[in-house]
């Protein structure tokens, strides 16, 4: 079985993560949109264009077996757009507040997510729908992927700017109630070990949803395949396709080859 990630830039890594420790026999191929790359600051009309046009062309070359949308930027506006226009099994990555809505005691939930994400009706309807008796908190913020590009790479980013985006959310009204905080953005993954720490105080409940979105996406896939305890397959190399080399891309090589992938390849 082949699985495609897919994300504006190293944020699905962390999704790859949990593939790679639940399932290793799975072929994962990796797609950056690092040409766009933040997503949280493109207008949506062209993003959604931009999206269809790129996975489709990609899922033509590759034939993956499922994709997941490892970005909450992308997935909370065009994945009806994408499972539209792709005949496979597409799997998507959205803010965990329903999940945040059944552990959070203090019902005042924090959300960290992109500007575009912040601004989403979609984010606002899973409020409605699975969280409506809590006080949802949102921190939009244009920094912290960047900073978790930073952390992914190795280079330690500031504290101080982490710091600073945390501040944004607890010092909005009510936010001394937060208990529990969800990622909304794949990226944030990286930038844990810094929020815990900054958090050691308080007794924040840190909900980061990779794993489950990994063990959703096996789910589906073992439907049809036999892929669980298989010894890993090596068959084709795994590739990391970027549509544009990043700034730091020897930094990036080094720590995807960590994940098992061969390279860092120019995409289309
Ligand atoms: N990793 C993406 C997300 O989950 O929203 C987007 C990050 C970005 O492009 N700013």
């Amino acid at each position: 079985p082949h699985i495609l990630v897919f994300d504006s830039g190293i944020g699905g890594m962390g999704v790859v993560q949990a593939l790679r420790s639940l399932a290793p026999s799975v072929h994962v191929d990796y797609l950056a949109d690092t040409a766009l790359f933040p997503y949280g600051e493109q207008p949506d009309a062209p993003l959604t264009e931009r999206i269809v046009m790129l996975l489709k062309e990609v899922c033509q070359k590759l034939s993956p077996d499922l994709l997941i949308i490892a970005c909450n930027t992308a997935s909370t506006l065009a994945l009806p757009a994408v499972r539209a226009a792709l005949n496979l099994p597409v799997v998507g990555c959205v803010p965990p507040i329903r999940w945040a809505g059944r552990v959070s005691v203090s019902r005042t939930i924090g959300l960290l997510v992109t500007k575009a994400t912040a601004r989403r009706p979609y984010l606002h309807d899973l409020h409605h729908r699975f969280a409506a008796d809590c006080r949802l908190i949102v921190h939009g913020s244009a920094h912290l992927a960047q900073l978790a590009e930073q952390a992914f790479r190795g280079e330690t980013p500031s504290s101080e700017d982490v710091a600073f985006e945390l501040t944004q959310l607890f010092s909005q009204e009510g936010g001394e109630k937060i208990d529990t905080i969800g990622l909304g953005c794949t990226h944030y993954t990286f930038l844990m070990p810094i929020f815990r720490r900054l958090n050691a105080a308080a007794s924040i409940m840190w909900l980061d949803p990779a794993p489950a979105v990994a063990q959703h996406a096996l789910s589906l896939l073992s439907e049809n395949f036999e892929l669980i305890s298989q010894p890993p397959q090596h068959t084709a190399p795994q590739r990391c396709f970027v549509t544009a080399f990043p700034e730091g891309n020897d930094s990036l090589t080094q720590h995807i080859k960590w994940l098992g992938f061969a390279d860092c390849v120019l995409f289309p």
